[in-house]
């Protein structure tokens, strides 16, 4: 059983991936500049002619892509087919105004189905593996990204989307399941209402969780991977540049192997647009190589990330892995001139007995200082202890916090299923200041 799913390019010689990816970006820019006015308009303004672009080498001359432009030329103005060539259309949900429209072709649903399949088999699923699919099925990419990939790669999948969760366990008691797919907050949230029908996690058929969406720290996955006894892996995508299939683990769990093929990557300092050094972190940029619908050129994800361009000595592949997300550039905190992302409280919580894997981050502007109170759940045990107890903890988490982010923060402990659980993506930041 090969653990790979295209073995010739996911361990191609990095030389040969490269010759690859130039002559796919010469052909790209070609396809942009006919078909899209916005990029030909974009090139003209700077004077770059797709004869300029003679390998990967040549990228930075091409101008970047941003969410922005995706908002302008809503709904369907940035398409570079008719829309008779279109055979299915996304969206993914912005927190204000209209949402970002995504669109495929045939040949793109192919190519989504082809990296899924990639990423499911990278993650060590199996031919025939059961996929219990809880990603929410609809405009969010999630359910039928991992749904083609399912069916591309010959795994059954039971298209179970999100909700309904005592169903769910039903469900995988009966079908046996090998793999779970849905993010790892709703995994969490699973596993509770599963210990409530009296049922342990750990007892299940379920050996691989493909979990991705959100941010989500290395304690969390220890978290999942104790509470469900599964091998948790991370997966990256994001609907502008297909979907859910843009990267993915390994068992190894040192970095996600970007299919990079397909979706060339850069890691650039979100301030300058200057390439960082291998390793170092940076805005990950991504240029759709072989999309007909909807290419996009040098797509400013605002994901931070860094990037390895070694051969993985847990798989051998020879793609770059980027790591795991650590944060968006627009989910950054600043309080009181400090950077904050909520990944690194994450962090930190977890790692303390008795602090259960719920909470939440809640911003508020006092005066003209900014407050940050962490409001985070604390198992039963905890709560029953005497106010003392409650104290000492308290003061830990608080001194934990402060020696890793040198911040001052507010700390509410609550009690258990305390805060909203979630379906899909988990919302960790209540932000209360009036801008
Ligand atoms: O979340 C696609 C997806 C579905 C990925 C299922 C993985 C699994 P969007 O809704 O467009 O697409 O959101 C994309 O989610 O820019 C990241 O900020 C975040 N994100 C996605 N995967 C991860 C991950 C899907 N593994 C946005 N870790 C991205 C951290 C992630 N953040």
């Amino acid at each position: 059983m090969s653990i790979y799913y295209q073995k010739d390019i996911e361990t191609m010689d990095p030389e040969k991936l490269r010759d690859l990816q130039s002559k796919r970006l010469c052909e790209l820019v070609k396809y942009v500049y006919s078909r899209q006015h916005f990029y030909q308009s974009k090139f003209d303004e700077i004077g770059i002619k797709p004869s300029d672009i003679k390998s990967v080498d040549d990228i930075k001359k091409l101008p970047f892509t941003t969410k922005d432009d995706l908002r302008e030329n809503y709904p369907f103005k940035l398409l570079a087919v008719s829309l008779s060539e279109v055979a299915e259309i996304h969206a993914s949900s912005g927190t204000t105004g209209k949402p970002t429209v995504v669109a495929y072709t045939n040949n793109d649903l192919k190519l989504w189905g082809e990296v899924m399949a990639r990423a499911i088999v990278c993650a060590g699923g199996r031919k025939g593996d059961i996929i219990h699919n809880g990603y929410g099925y609809g405009l969010f990419t999630g359910g039928l990204g991992v749904h083609y990939g399912a069916l591309t790669g010959g795994f059954p999948v039971v298209p179970v989307s999100s909700g309904a969760t005592k169903r769910q366990i039903m469900l995988i008691q009966d079908f046996k399941p090998r793999i779970l797919t849905c993010t790892p907050s709703y995994s969490l949230h699973m596993a509770e209402e599963a210990k409530e029908m009296g049922v342990d996690p750990r007892e299940l058929s379920l050996e691989i969780g493909i979990f991705g969406a959100e941010p989500w720290s290395q304690s969390m996955r220890k978290e999942i991977e104790k509470i469900w006894g599964l091998k948790a892996l991370d997966i990256y995508g994001l609907s502008e540049i297909i979907g859910p299939g843009v990267a993915m683990e390994c068992p190894g769990q040192d970095g996600l192997h970007i299919f990079a093929d397909h979706f060339f990557p850069e890691v650039i300092n979100p301030a300058t647009g200057e390439h960082v050094k291998e390793g170092e972190d940076g805005e990950l940029v991504i240029t759709t190589l072989t999309k007909e619908a909807l290419p996009l050129i040098r797509y400013r994800t605002r994901d931070i990330v860094s990037i390895n361009y070694s051969v993985c000595p847990h798989c051998g592949r020879t793609l770059p892995r980027i790591s795991k997300v650590k944060g968006r550039t627009d989910d950054m905190l600043i309080i009181r001139g400090v950077n904050v992302f909520p990944s690194q409280i994450e962090e930190v919580l977890l790692k303390i007995e008795g602090v259960e894997p719920h909470y939440v981050l809640e911003v508020d502007r006092i005066g003209s200082l900014d407050q940050l109170t962490v409001v985070v759940e604390v198992n039963e045990t905890i709560f029953s202890d005497e106010v003392k107890e409650i104290e000492r903890l308290e003061t830990k988490i608080k001194r934990e916090i402060e020696s890793i982010l040198n911040l001052r923060v507010n700390l509410r402990l609550v009690e258990p299923k305390t805060i909203e659980r979630s379906m899909g993506k988990a919302k960790r930041i209540i932000d209360k200041r009036i801008n």
